[in-house]
This record gives C-alpha cells, sequence and structure tokens, in this order.
C-alpha cells in the first residue's frame, strides 16, 4: 500500500547520497509522493539534481537558509514550479568543527549564532517563507538527535541547538494547529554523514549503539525515511508537538548492559 499518494513534499538538505535527506526523499517517492528538492549552494547542485532525476523528475531549487533573500525567491519558485505543499522535510544543520569538540564555554558568539541561526531558526524561516503554501493537513518534519536533552560529549553546541529546534517543533505545531498542520522532531540515531563525521569522536558513537540499544544495530537513513513517510501520511493525523526516536531504542536506556565493555 503506498501512504502518500497523491501528496507533494519538499525535502531541504540533501547533500549527497549519504544524507538522512535522501533515504527519507526516497522511502517518500517509494510511497508515491511527488518531490521538490532545494540545495544549498553550487557544491551540491549536481548531486542534488541527479537523485531529484532519479526520483520522478520534480524542481530542484536553490536555497540558502541563512539567506531571507533565497527564502523569498525558493518560496516563488516553488509555488510557481510545484503548488502547495502536504509536507516539509527541514534535514539541516551546520556547527563549526572546533566547536564540535573541547568544551562548551570556549564556543564563540559568532559560532554559537550561527548555528543557532542555521540548525534551529531556519525552522521558523522556512515556515514563515511557505506557510502559505501549505495545505491545510500538511505535516513538517525536522531532524534531531539526542544530544539535545542528554550530553552526548563532543555534540556541544550542536546539541543546545536541537534544544532549540525540538521548542520551536512544539511552538510550531501550536501556532498552526487550528489549520490540521502538525510539526514533529524525529531523533535519529548516529548515521555516518557528511556533517556527523565532524563531531568528534564520532566513529565510537557508531561502534557503541549495537552494543547497548535494545534492537542491537545502528539504523540506517531509510529507517529514517519510514517514519518519515509515516508522519506525512494521514495515519499520524493526529500526531503533533512531539519528538520520534528512530535510534533502536537506545533513548531509553538508564544505563549500559554490564557486558558492555567486557
Ligand atoms: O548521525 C546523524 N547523521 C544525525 C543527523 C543524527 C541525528 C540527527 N541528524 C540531523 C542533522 O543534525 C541534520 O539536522 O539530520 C539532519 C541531516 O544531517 P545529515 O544527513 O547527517 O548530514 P548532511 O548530509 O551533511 O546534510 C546536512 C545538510 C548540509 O550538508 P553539507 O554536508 O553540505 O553541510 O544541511 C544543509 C546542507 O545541505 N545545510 C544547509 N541548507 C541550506 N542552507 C545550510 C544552509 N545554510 N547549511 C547546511
Amino acid at each position: 500500500m503506498k501512504l502518500l499518494e497523491g501528496k507533494r513534499a519538499l525535502i531541504t538538505g540533501v547533500a549527497n547520497r549519504w544524507s538522512i535527506a535522501t533515504g527519507i526523499a526516497r522511502r517518500m517517492h517509494d510511497h508515491g509522493a511527488q518531490l521538490a528538492f532545494t540545495y544549498q549552494g553550487e557544491r551540491v547542485k549536481d548531486e542534488v539534481e541527479k537523485l531529484a532525476a532519479e526520483l520522478g523528475g520534480g524542481p530542484v531549487i536553490e536555497c540558502d537558509v541563512a539567506n531571507d533573500a533565497s527564502l523569498t525567491s525558493m518560496r516563488d519558485d516553488l509555488a510557481a514550479r510545484f503548488g502547495k505543499l502536504d509536507a516539509l522535510v527541514h534535514s539541516i544543520a551546520f556547527v563549526n568543527k572546533e566547536d564540535l569538540a573541547g568544551t562548551v564555554y570556549d564556543t564563540s558568539r559568532h559560532g554559537f549564532s550561527m548555528a543557532l541561526d542555521i540548525s534551529s531558526f531556519s525552522l521558523i524561516a522556512l515556515v514563515h517563507a511557505l506557510h502559505e503554501h501549505l495545505n491545510d493537513d500538511a505535516s513538517i518534519m525536522a531532524l534531531s538527535y539526542l544530544g539535545s536533552t542528554a550530553i552526548v560529549p563532543n555534540y556541544n553546541i550542536a546539541g543546545i541547538a536541537k534544544a532549540a529546534l525540538e521548542s520551536i517543533v512544539r511552538y510550531l505545531a501550536y501556532d498552526l494547529g487550528p489549520r490540521g498542520i502538525r510539526v514533529n522532531a524525529i531523533s535519529a540515531g548516529p548515521i555516518k554523514t557528511a556533517s556527523s563525521r565532524q563531531v568528534g569522536g564520532f566513529s565510537k558513537i557508531l561502534d557503541v549503539v549495537p552494543k547497548v540499544a535494545p534492537l542491537k544495530r545502528n539504523v540506517t537513513a531509510e529507517d529514517v525515511g519510514n517514519t518519515a513517510v509515516y508522519l506525512a501520511s494521514d495515519l499520524a493525523r493526529a500526531i503533533t508537538a512531539d519528538v520520534h526516536f528512530v535510534d533502536s531504542g537506545y533513548h531509553s536506556m538508564g544505563m549500559y548492559p554490564p557486558e558492555f565493555g567486557s
């Protein structure tokens, strides 16, 4: 059964084939959604165009979420070429590499502002730009991580930015709820991507999950994509303002199993 037949989704944050947004786009396409994509700049344009061609040939539009003019022109282009949205996927984050290791108290004012601007405020900016181009009952989702509510060494201000993002999800859910529009976060387990490799000691994080998590395995971008399909579908029409973990159950562990490390 196809869950997204007749629905249109905008996918942000594809950088390459390993991006979580790529896994989401693939699963949404499998379920019959029509897709449009944004890309950040020339560096990733070819990869995004290739993926879009493979997944139905929808529009590919430049959008730098740090730039209001870019958001407005994306909105106008999208309205002309694609029509109103039933789903919006926010899969965007940026933190300076030097802020993804060491101590949080050494974070610079500029590094902090940039991380929060691109990783958190960008969801507000996208919804501000697109709210009139969302159908009633649309579904908005943003990618988060456990580092928002718990200490993950080296994740540092990325975690602080995810805490803001999850709070923004709840407030947007309240703003848009009267239109039946739902806003949720998907908190993914660690997945090797261009962004995650910037986090100090990331490969060790990948080693821990299969030893500790109830499902004893890491998750994939396609696992995240399956949850995105559900959240975008009418099956989730009473689900909003929440954080949905796709992490093999890792977030529920109160302590590591006794055999860990042996
Ligand atoms: O373990 C992981 N990979 C997890 C990632 C676990 C839990 C959550 N996440 C989150 C990330 O924090 C992010 O919000 O998932 C989202 C997607 O991240 P990803 O798929 O891991 O990483 P990547 O493939 O690098 O995509 C993030 C993209 C950027 O990629 P690059 O590599 O080019 O920096 O975010 C986009 C960009 O395409 N991006 C922007 N898009 C528009 N405007 C901007 C910007 N200013 N900055 C970054």
